[in-house]
């Protein structure tokens, strides 16, 4: 397994809509296995493949508080297929956005289709911590980040702020 390097804002990379997973392959687990390492690494809980370049539409998640054993969660081609209307409010970080969090409301329960590692398909009906997170790592498979959900005027204040740090960064 490999640590990928990350791709951070504002690198357009981010912008891009993943491709749907064809086939369930050897490559593909490698690419999830590679994903769950450089998620681990950062440390994170969810991590998108658009976010170490992949334009293919595979998530990775662990929950895991400290202490217990990995439960590392393989998603491809996940769909939200239901929502529920009651809102819940998250303080959310990206790792493409390091050291940046905010509050982003979202729908509170969501089901997600979606192909496990097994090459099934599954649905998950999930709340809380998880609900949160499938929403944000499906928004990087459409290009969408966080702090689109926040005001513009924080949103162009972040872009600016990482826009400048890139600049300043050795090539
Ligand atoms: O997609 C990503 O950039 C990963 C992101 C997932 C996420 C976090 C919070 C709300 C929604 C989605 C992260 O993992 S940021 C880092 C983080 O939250 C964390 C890191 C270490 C321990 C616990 C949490
Ligand atoms: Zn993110």
């Amino acid at each position: 397994m490999t640590i990928k390097p990350l791709i951070i804002l504002p690198d357009p990379i981010l912008r891009q809509i993943s491709a749907p997973v064809e086939r369930v392959d050897a490559e593909l687990l490698r690419l999830a296995d590679d994903m769950l390492e450089t998620m681990y690494d950062a440390p994170g809980i969810g991590l998108a493949a658009i976010q170490i370049g992949v334009a293919r539409r595979l998530l990775v998640v662990d929950l895991a508080r400290e202490g217990e054993d990995n439960n590392p969660q393989v998603f491809i081609n996940p769909e939200i297929v239901r929502s529920s209307d009651t809102p819940s409010v998250y303080e959310e970080g990206c790792l493409s956005i390091p050291e940046y969090y905010a509050e982003v409301e979202r729908p509170a329960v969501v089901t997600v289709k979606h192909i496990g590692r097994d090459g099934k398909e599954h649905e998950v009906e999930a709340d809380g911590l998880l609900a949160t997170c499938l929403q944000h790592e499906i928004d990087h498979l459409n290009g969408v980040l966080f702090i689109d959900h926040i005001s513009r005027l924080k949103r162009e204040m972040v872009i600016k702020k990482f826009t400048k740090a890139a600049k300043a960064k050795p090539v």
